[in-house]
Parts: C-alpha cells; structure tokens; sequence
C-alpha cells in the first residue's frame, strides 16, 4: 500500500467536522462545554468515530462513502444489521501510523450505514429512487458529494415536502438522508481521553451536559436510557437529541426537522490490559455494538 498520508486524513476529518460544528449549534455548545471543562480545552477532545448515512441504491450507498476513506487508507472492519430498522452499517479502522502504532488515538473510526431500500414499502422505494437516479445521472456526483460531505447528491432535484413526508412515516432515517444527503451525522467525543476530573467517565460527562448551567437534552432521558452499555461492558455509549433545522421543500415551503446530534463514547480497557501501567487507545474496547447503535440512531426522531 501507498504510504500513508495523515496530514490529507485530518484535513478531510477537520473538513467535515468543521461544516457539521458550524450547521449544528447544539453540538458545538455540547464540545465547547466538554472542552472547557478539561485542563488543556480543546486539545483534550478527541473524535471517537464519525458517522455517515445514505440510501443504499445506484451507487449511493456505504461504499460511495467508504471511498473517500479507502482511498485514504482506511481499513474496512466489522458489518451492523439492523433488520427492524432496514439499515445495514459498516465501520472503518484508521490505517497504523507505523509499525506498533495507536490508529484509533491517532485518527477517528469511521462509521457508515445506509437504508435497504428494496425492504420499505414500493411507494418509499419509489422515493428513493427518484432521487438517487436522479443522482446516478451527473457523472461523478455521488463521489464528489461524498467527498466533500456535501448536503445532498440529488442533481438539480430538490425534495419535495409530500416525498418527505411518504419517508418519515416509515423511516426517519430514510426521510433525514433525503434532505442532508452526505452531512455528516454525527461525531463522537471520546469521553475515556477528557482527562478533566469531573469530566472523563460517561456519568461525569452526561451530569455535566445535562446539568446547569447547560441543560443539554439527552436521548434516552425519558426512560432513564441514557447510557447504551454493550454486553461486555465496556463501550459506553449516550448522545444529545438532534437539533431542528428549516429545511425549504421544492414548492417553497419550509418544516423543521431533525438535524445532527453529538454522541459521547467511552471504551473501558480490555480485561486482559486492565492492570497495565499504560492504556492506549488499542487496549481498549474497539468497534461497535448493534445493540447500542439502534437507539442511537432514534437521536434523529421527531420529537412527538
Ligand atoms: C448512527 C447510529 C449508531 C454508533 O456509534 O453506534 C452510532 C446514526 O445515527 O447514523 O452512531
Ligand atoms: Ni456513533
């Protein structure tokens, strides 16, 4: 392989979160909040992962995102199902820096699902299609789209409010990917590398965001989920509800809907490196958990 060029993997990484912090208000309080409370502010956030969604038709899918990883030199790692929400998920590892190096401390993990279209009903399918033909007709759009993380691939088609809406009554994953297109959706902080007291376990993080004088709302709040826990234990999960964003439809007309959310993950050590003196980023829990991902993804739902 061509050796690796980590200043182009943080300038993309930076390129993306950059736009996600400026259109997400919410998620930037929610890092600078973070950020304030650690010794050193903004050298002590580090992103955990980055997070992208699309449609997983005419080219459209995970592996239009994954290309501009790929060509980065990432790794593809392990493939999520999530059957019930008609999502598939893949994440990818940051390539070694050297020999014996920390990947994941050096770099985020990025993770990428899409909607199985074929799997919701044929007048969603048919909404679906519409636009990634629409989409699969500019030569190269999909890629520079995904390249630039660029609101929405779909050629000169904007969405219109009744397509939306035919989305969002079976999937809200569907009907957010319709109107953000390849933003990224979100990025997680890495709570075990805040090295603020009061500020580095996942507890001490959601009292702090959901406290005063911050009052961030949490997904999982209502019925006490706010923590997503793998079955080992040992990837702690818990993320903002998303923001509302004005989107103008075709017609004119505006609604608001759900933007982005900010997510906060804290990987524990692995048992057998639990009593080591020094615990990289590679002695800890790595990857992902469907069962933790599922309600993540509900950060994105309407508030009812
Ligand atoms: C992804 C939800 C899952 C994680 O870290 O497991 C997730 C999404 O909302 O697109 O972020
Ligand atoms: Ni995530």
């Amino acid at each position: 392989m061509a050796s690796v060029d980590h200043d182009a993997i943080r300038a993309t990484v930076s390129r993306f979160v950059e736009a996600y912090l400026a259109r997400n208000p919410t998620a930037r309080a929610a890092v600078d909040a973070l950020a304030s409370a650690a010794p050193n502010g903004a050298a002590d956030v580090h992103w955990d992962h980055l997070a992208f969604r699309s449609f997983d038709r005419d080219g459209c899918g995970v592996d239009a995102v994954a290309r501009v990883f790929l060509d980065l030199g990432y790794v593809p790692r392990d493939e999520l199902r999530f059957p019930k929400k008609k999502l598939l998920a893949r994440w990818y590892a940051p390539p070694d820096p050297d020999p014996g190096g920390d990947p994941c401390a050096t770099h985020p993990r990025v993770f990428i699902s899409h909607v199985l279209a074929d799997r919701l009903s044929p007048a969603a399918r048919d909404v679906v299609a519409k636009y990634t033909t629409a989409a699969a007709e500019v030569p190269g759009a999909i890629a520079s789209a995904a390249a630039a993380g660029s609101r929405r691939p779909w050629g000169a088609l904007v969405p219109t409010r009744e397509d939306y809406e035919t989305l969002a009554a079976e999937s809200e994953y569907a009907a957010w990917v319709l109107v953000h297109g390849y933003s990224l959706n979100h990025v997680a902080v890495s709570v075990h590398r805040l090295v603020a007291e009061g500020a580095k376990r996942m507890d001490d993080v959601n009292a702090l965001l959901s406290g005063p004088p911050y009052g961030f709302a949490l997904n999982g709040a209502e019925d006490d989920s706010v923590v997503k826990v793998s079955p080992d234990g040992l990837l702690r999960q818990s993320s903002t509800v998303a923001d509302v964003a004005s989107v103008t439809f075709e017609d004119g007309g505006a609604l608001d809907v759900p933007s982005c959310y900010v997510e906060f993950a804290e990987r524990l050590p692995l048992p057998q490196f639990a009593g080591d003196a020094t615990i990289t980023e590679a002695k800890r829990r790595d990857g992902f958990e469907v069962g933790n991902a599922d309600p993540i993804f509900e950060s994105t739902n309407a508030r009812k």
